[in-house]
């Protein structure tokens, strides 16, 4: 047993489990993924080399192997009504590297969201391979509504005719158009690519249109509102498919992670189910309810709400920096991130943002009373912050609260 062969490694891991266990998991990029789910990853597939694809090894022994991928492949293609899918990337940026890899000369230009208005790093930071390799061109959201300037995309893709353009954001509470913005790289003739790795449970349940089944490309990860393991799904037309299969393996992966393909298949298993509709229903709901009590209390939020799992708290007008809330929240075992609002005057390493989602606090069952606590819990500490004895009584509130919706 790992408790008696490895205590050092044991012991924290059983910190963090009651870490997560004990806070309000409000990051919205992370989910609990159920205990089939961890059962398929920490398995013996792990021992496995596959390199190559279902039916198409360089090792021998894949005869289950390829029936666990191929199973993956089919519950992709069939939730996300997906022409092609690939399974294999090890997670959202090497997926979207790969994307890249097959389908835009390096050097060429590709046009993403900026990384101060909600982008990805690979949807063109120039600390990024996306910003290094290629030539970037960004399109935001506009400074008034703080929604995406659709007009402006189109105006600086007929000028600068971009090979791609790449749909899709980490800190982005709105539904995209996904229609306007074929439209516009139809113009332009340049490949559609969304990625949609944080709204992917909603699109799969028609929460939020599905861009899969018209756009050119698509990548996801698995383990956000999918709530799957640690890992990526790339889903193209079949006319890209493949350069997709070329670009993941051999061009730039070796064997895939057979453990996360098969905790892959059960998570897409999982989210083909009704009881999936409602949870993905459910944490949208919460969204807009911790939204409408934090505005109540005087918050600031990008956008005025949100459509979808996410928000972003402007905290300039409560004189606290984005890390400075992230830190306090902490210490009352709320755990969330800072992050840049659009146009923000300060620096991502201490930006005026903080960033909360619901995905993780749904998979535990809150609902909207909870979330109303929760809304209370934010606001007391924040207003509090210097007061040791408040700060404690939140705390034990939090941990009363978790008490009440236990996971594992
Ligand atoms: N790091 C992820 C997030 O937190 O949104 C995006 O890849």
């Amino acid at each position: 047993m790992l408790k008696d062969s490895d205590s050092e490694i044991y012991s924290a891991m059983q910190k963090e489990l009651h870490r997560q266990k004990y806070s309000l998991e409000l990051i919205p990029s992370e989910n609990y993924v159920s205990t089939e789910v961890m059962e398929a990853m920490g398995s013996w597939l792990t021992n496995k080399y596959s390199e190559g694809y279902p039916g198409k090894r360089y090792y021998g022994g894949n005869e289950f192997i390829d029936i666990i991928e191929t199973i993956a492949i089919e519950r992709a293609k069939k939730l996300f009504k997906a022409e092609h899918a690939n399974v294999q990337p090890y997670s959202g940026s090497p997926a979207n590297q790969a994307i890249y890899a097959a389908l835009v000369p390096i050097g060429e230009k590709v046009m993403g969201m900026d990384l101060a208005h909600g982008g990805h790093l690979t949807h063109g930071s120039p600390v990024n391979f996306s910003g290094k390799w290629y030539k970037m061109i960004t399109y935001g959201v506009d400074k008034e509504t703080e929604l995406i300037d659709y007009d402006l995309m189109l105006k600086k893709a007929r000028e600068e005719k971009p090979k791609m353009i790449i749909v899709g954001a980490t800190a982005y509470p709105r539904k995209y158009d996904f229609r306007r913005i074929k439209e516009i790289c139809d113009e332009v003739s340049a490949y559609a690519f969304a990625d949609i790795a944080h709204i992917a449970g909603l699109c799969v349940t028609e929460i939020h249109e599905n861009p899969v089944p018209y756009f050119d490309v698509v990548s996801t990860t698995t383990h956000k509102t999918l709530r799957g393991p640690r890992g990526a799904i790339i889903m193209c037309k079949t006319q890209y498919a493949q350069a997709i299969d070329k670009a993941v393996f051999p061009g730039l992966q070796g064997g895939p992670h057979d453990h996360t393909t098969a905790a892959i298949a059960v998570a897409l298993k999982e989210a083909s189910l009704p009881s999936f509709k409602e949870y993905t229903k459910q944490i949208v709901k919460n969204a807009q309810t911790l939204a409408q009590v934090l505005m109540d209390y005087g918050f600031r939020l990008v956008s005025g709400g949100t459509d979808n799992h996410l928000l972003l708290l402007d905290l300039q007008n409560k004189n606290i920096t984005g890390k400075e809330a992230q830190v306090l929240l902490d210490s009352v075992s709320i755990t969330t991130n800072m992050n840049t609002i659009p146009y923000d005057l300060r620096k991502p390493f201490n930006p005026s943002g903080l960033r909360l989602g619901t995905p993780a606090l749904t998979s535990r069952g809150m609902k909207e009373s909870e979330m109303k606590e929760i809304a209370g819990f934010i606001h007391k500490a924040i207003e509090n912050r210097n007061d040791e004895e408040i700060k404690r009584k939140i705390k034990e509130e939090v941990e009363t609260l978790c008490q009440n919706f236990m996971i594992y």
